[in-house]
């Protein structure tokens, strides 16, 4: 009976000691988070550019999220409510779900009214939550995926977060 309590006293005594190392390890500062809150025009911001103008320079050396402001919070509702075809509803920045975008439109075969970005000449889906791809680097541009000529029609705007890490 006492070898069993001096047995768990040592493991006690282990696992405080362990605990100890933990402590003592060296402190590595967390990463500086920079976010970044756009609000993109569904209209776009003039009636000849669809593109918003987010001023972020994306960087190859590191990763950038784009997501509606809200995606983060669990159990949020995307605070997005924009549309680009009016009498067929509001939609989030995933836009209309499984609703293909013709070869008119910015970004042909991605979903009509998702969010999308611009980076130089390269152009890629976003939509509620998305990582900027690695391979390009530039000022970040931000639309709804709709066709030119028919943007003045449009409703809402983009609450888009843009975030990013560096050491
Ligand atoms: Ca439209």
């Amino acid at each position: 009976m006492k070898s069993k309590s001096t047995a768990a006293i040592l493991l006690l005594l282990a696992a405080i000691v362990t605990q100890g190392d933990l402590g003592a390890a060296p402190v590595r500062r967390p990463p500086v988070r920079d976010v970044s809150y756009v609000t993109v025009p569904c209209t776009g911001p003039t009636a000849d550019d669809p593109w918003t103008n987010t001023k972020i320079w994306v960087r190859k050396d590191r990763q950038f999220i784009v997501q509606d402001k809200n995606a983060e919070v669990v159990g949020q509702p995307p605070a997005t409510h924009w549309s680009v075809d009016a009498p067929a509803g509001t939609t989030d920045l995933d836009g209309f779900k499984g609703r293909k975008a013709g070869a008119n439109f910015l970004l042909p075969g991605a979903d009509v009214g998702c969010l999308i970005g611009k980076v130089d000449k390269e152009i890629f889906a976003l939509g509620n939550k998305a990582t900027v791809p690695g391979n390009v680097e530039g000022y970040l541009f931000l639309a709804a995926n709709d066709y030119p000529g028919a943007f003045h029609d449009n409703t809402g705007a983009g609450d888009v977060m843009v975030a990013s890490e560096r050491p």
